[in-house]
Formats: structure tokens, sequence, C-alpha cells
């Protein structure tokens, strides 16, 4: 494929969502000077009293987190979306659409330990929470009435997340959210599967490779947005985590540890992010279209405090990136990996 353009302006499409990214490599012509520090310690107590994530701790809706030794699941005491609400009839008088949305929010702990991280627990451990989202999954898409799971974690206070425990969220829901729908439409129109054939282009071209194992492939997209964008793929085609082999958990759990890490080396931070699987809709529809995937979205620029925004013409017209998904790569790849604590 090779880096075309990377001197100028230019536009490159996300074949993903259909939605171009704006890319101005000439707005980085100062070479990369960032240091490459080792992660602060973190000085978080592995059991915190006050947590409401950690084992056998009362939670603010009253609810006790129990005294658990890996993972755990709870329903969130402030879920966005409830399973009971009841299917309205549409209130689309004219111009103004609404619908009623069922859904299910749960909470899952990664970890008893308070003081870990995806990057700081061991494979064994991570691939317990591979397995614990491959449960929920399978549990909450077999609802009739679920055409939806989402999983994922916002990472750091700078994402949002409420509390630094080791933890994510899973919503379930009616209907397929926005990414969803456009994601699922870029793979059905493509011939063949689309990000089968992605993977193989890029590791065919490899500059924007960052990690991988024999399963998995962790590379800065093509059409990334976000700096230090990645998507994280199988190598072997699987629509969702119950598709994936014994070994593919595995090699999941592996490079969610390895790729993490390396975020955390980059600024010398628990690198802040969103992340999220995107899998196979549950609506009950065939879908071989879809490629098992996960995005991670960081916001971070250039050091532990200067984040990007999206703010201007991202927010009116369309995302910019100065830095190239290549140079970004390149930095990431050149990180040791170190290991967990
Ligand atoms: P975030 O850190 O990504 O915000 O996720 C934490 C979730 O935990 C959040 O959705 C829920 C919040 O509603 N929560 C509980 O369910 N119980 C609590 O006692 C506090 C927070
Ligand atoms: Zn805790």
């Amino acid at each position: 494929m090779g880096t075309p353009l990377s001197g100028i302006p230019h536009r490159r499409l996300n074949r993903l969502t259909g939605e171009y990214v704006l890319v101005s490599p000439h707005r980085t012509a100062r070479p990369w000077q960032g240091q490459v520090e080792d992660p602060v310690p973190d000085s978080r107590p592995a059991y915190d009293p006050d947590c409401y994530l950690c084992p056998g701790n009362t939670r603010a809706g009253g609810a006790r987190t129990a005294r658990y030794s890996s993972t755990y699941v709870f329903d969130n005491d402030f879920a966005a979306l409830l399973p009971d609400t009841a299917p309205a009839a549409p209130a689309s008088g004219g111009l103004l659409v609404a619908e009623a949305e069922r859904g299910i929010c749960r909470v899952l702990c990664f970890s008893p330990r308070h003081d870990l991280t995806l990057g700081g627990m061991g494979t064994r451990e991570i691939r317990q929470v591979v397995d614990a989202w491959t449960q929920q999954y399978t549990e909450l898409g077999a609802i009739p009435w679920v055409a939806h799971v989402l999983i994922f974690e916002n990472r750091g206070a700078m994402m949002g997340a409420s509390n630094p425990h080791p933890h994510g969220q899973i919503w379930a829901e009616e209907r397929l959210p926005n990414e969803a729908v456009k994601e699922s439409a870029r793979q059905r129109a493509h011939d063949g599967c689309l990000l089968c054939d992605y993977l193989a282009a890029e590791l065919a071209d490899g500059e924007r490779l960052v990690a991988s194992n024999d399963e998995f492939v962790a590379l800065v997209p093509f059409w990334a947005v976000w700096p230090f964008e990645t998507l994280v793929l199988p190598r072997s085609h699987a629509g969702s985590l119950p598709g994936l082999t014994e070994p593919a958990r595995d090699g999941l759990a592996d490079i969610l540890g390895r790729l993490t890490r390396r975020y955390d080396r980059l600024f010398g931070v628990t690198f802040p992010y969103s992340m999220g699987l995107h899998q196979t809709p549950t609506d009950g529809a065939e879908h071989p279209e879809w490629h098992l995937h996960g995005h991670f979205y960081p916001p971070l620029l250039r050091s532990a405090t200067i984040r990007k925004f999206m703010v201007g013409y991202e927010l009116l017209a369309g995302p910019q990136r100065d830095i190239t998904p290549e140079k970004a790569a390149e930095q990431l790849r050149e990180l040791s990996e170190g290991s967990p604590r």
C-alpha cells in the first residue's frame, strides 16, 4: 500500500464507517522529541476501603460488591438503559422522532486488585476478563430483544472514568447504535470480509503495525482519528468472542496486555483511553460480514497533559489529525513492552 501523500494535506477514507479524516502532516515538521519514560509508579493501594468496586465494599446505591477473587459483574446501579422500559409507540410527529429503547447496563470489574490496570495484569488474569466478556456477550445476546451488546472500558479521569479500580462496562440494547449501523453497512457492502482483506493489506505493508502474536494484531488504522488510536484484529475470521478458539482468546489477552503497556510507556503515565469491542449484532439475522475487532481511542497527543481536542473543524466538519498514523505506529512500535507487575 505504501504511505501516500505523506507530506501534504490529504484525506483518508475510513473503510469501516465511510467517513473521511483530514490529515495535515506538514504541521508536524518538527521531529519527535517527546521523552519516553517508564510509567510513574502508581501509588494506589491494592485495596481501598472507599472504593465501591473493591471486594466486600458497599456501593453508592446501597448494594454490596461481593468478595470476588477474579472478575465480578453486576447490574449498573445507575443504568442508562432499563430492561423494563415499555415499548411505547414511536413518537414520530413529523420531524420529531423518538422511540423507547430497552437495555441492560452492567459493570465488570477486571480484578479484585484496586491498584492494577489491564497492562499490569498477567495474561492469565486478562484471559479471565476475556472469558467474562465472552460469557456476557453470549448471555445478553441470547435475550430475544437484545440486538446489540457493547463491551467497553473508559480508563482515566480524562475519559470520564469514575473510579481507577480496573473495570469496564457492558451495554446491551434493543437496537443497533450509530457506530454499529455504520460499520455493519460498510462491512456488508464489501465483497468478502472487509477486515480480513484490510488486515492482509496492513500485514503486507507493515508500516502501521504495533504489536502482534500468532492470533491477534494491533495496528494504527490507516484512517485513525485519534493520535494514537489502534485497532485490534484477530488474524482468523470470527464475528464475536464466542467464535474465537481457545488459543485466540489467549492471543487476545496477550495483545491487550502488551498494547496497553506500550501505551503506558509512551508518555510515562497510565494512558487514558476509551476502548471497546465491536462484535456481530445479536438481532437474530445472519451477519457473515462481521469481523470482531477492538478500538482503542486515547485522547493524548504529545504528553501526559497535552490532549487532542475535538473542536472547531472536528465538530463542524469532520475529524482532523496532524501526526500521521504511520508516525504514531512507529512511536508505539519502538517502545519496549515491559512486563506485567
Ligand atoms: P465508568 O468509570 O466508566 O464511568 O463506569 C463506572 C460505572 O459504575 C458507571 O456507569 C456505575 C456508574 O453508573 N456505578 C455503579 O453501578 N455503582 C456505584 O456504586 C457507583 C458507580
Ligand atoms: Zn477498588
